[in-house]
């Protein structure tokens, strides 16, 4: 089912928060009939370890290391941002360049929706994500991870409690724009009319992203392994209150369509002695258009 053509008014949120404490944010609502220690343990493995807390000048979301002075994130994160703060593993790290796609225009659903954050320091003791490179994630299992709002599929995102959650949803989403967005919907296990897109069955670890996922890693594996495919961006809702409640949508940003500007800017993986000429180039472009 194509999105933009059911004809339904759309709720849309962006998922950063504003606080004027910062402080640790927890992961995604989830299933009302599921204990949370599941969403607990897999937003916990090491497959996941690359997604910290990143905090803009106003909002507070989540990045994903990509390279070891590098960390991905939503576009959105870094408006109104002269710099940024990311915290893995307890320690925070400040940036010294943010750059957001140049596409990037406020509205989710035009896609575009990722920035780069660059620190001088790196950030070894974390294996950085690996992108993944198959063919288009559409019906493969999504992993999404993140520090956001939690609560249930009946209550709607309510509580922090400072914890990384993830979830599972079958990626079926389709806004019509399918080579930068894609996104699934948080199907009911009591009300199979909630479903838009796809199955109405929900996966075991069923969920929706909340404020505060935004920046947060989608994973999708292959052979065995975890590969980031792309990057949370915002949630959508049929029911007209974008609360990260049964039938609400999380629509994420494709690194597949992202690939050209993230590597313009930064050189992953290593380009060839010529293409480093290039990229060089590219990069010093990128700066002056992209940074604030
Ligand atoms: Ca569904
Ligand atoms: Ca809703």
């Amino acid at each position: 089912m194509k999105f933009a053509k059911v004809g339904m008014v759309l709720g849309l949120g962006l998922l950063a928060f504003t606080t004027v404490h910062p402080r640790a944010a927890c992961g995604a609502t989830i299933r009302d009939d599921v204990p949370d220690s599941g969403y607990l343990a897999l937003g916990a493995d090491a497959a996941f370890a690359s997604v910290g807390l990143l905090t803009g000048g106003l909002y507070t979301g989540c990045g994903i290391l990509i390279a070891p002075n590098w960390v991905l994130t939503a576009a959105h994160m870094l408006d109104f941002s002269s710099s940024a703060t990311f915290t893995l593993n307890g320690t925070a790290y400040t940036s010294t360049e943010l750059y957001r796609n140049p596409g990037w225009n406020g509205d989710v659903l035009n896609g575009n929706d990722f920035g780069l954050v660059h620190f001088t320091s790196s950030l070894t003791a974390i294996p950085p994500a690996q992108f993944y490179a198959g063919p288009t994630e559409t019906n493969l299992t999504g992993t999404f991870v993140g520090y956001g709002f939690t609560g249930t599929g009946l209550t709607g995102w309510k509580t922090l409690d400072g914890r990384k959650r993830a979830f599972q949803n079958t990626i079926d989403g389709d806004f019509d724009l399918p080579t930068l967005l894609l996104g699934a919907d948080f199907d009911n296990p009591g009300n199979a009319a909630d479903s838009l897109f796809g199955s109405a069955t929900p996966l075991p670890l069923e969920g929706c992203v909340a404020p505060g996922d935004s920046g947060g890693g989608v994973f999708v594996q292959q052979g065995g392994q975890y590969y980031l495919a792309g990057v949370i961006s915002g949630v959508l809702a049929t029911d007209g209150n974008p609360n990260s409640d049964y039938g609400d949508i999380t629509a994420y940003g494709r690194i597949a369509g992202a690939l050209p500007w993230i590597n313009s800017i930064v050189s992953v993986p290593e380009p060839a002695a010529g293409a480093l000429l290039l990229a060089a180039g590219l990069a010093m472009l990128g700066y002056r258009r992209g940074k604030k």
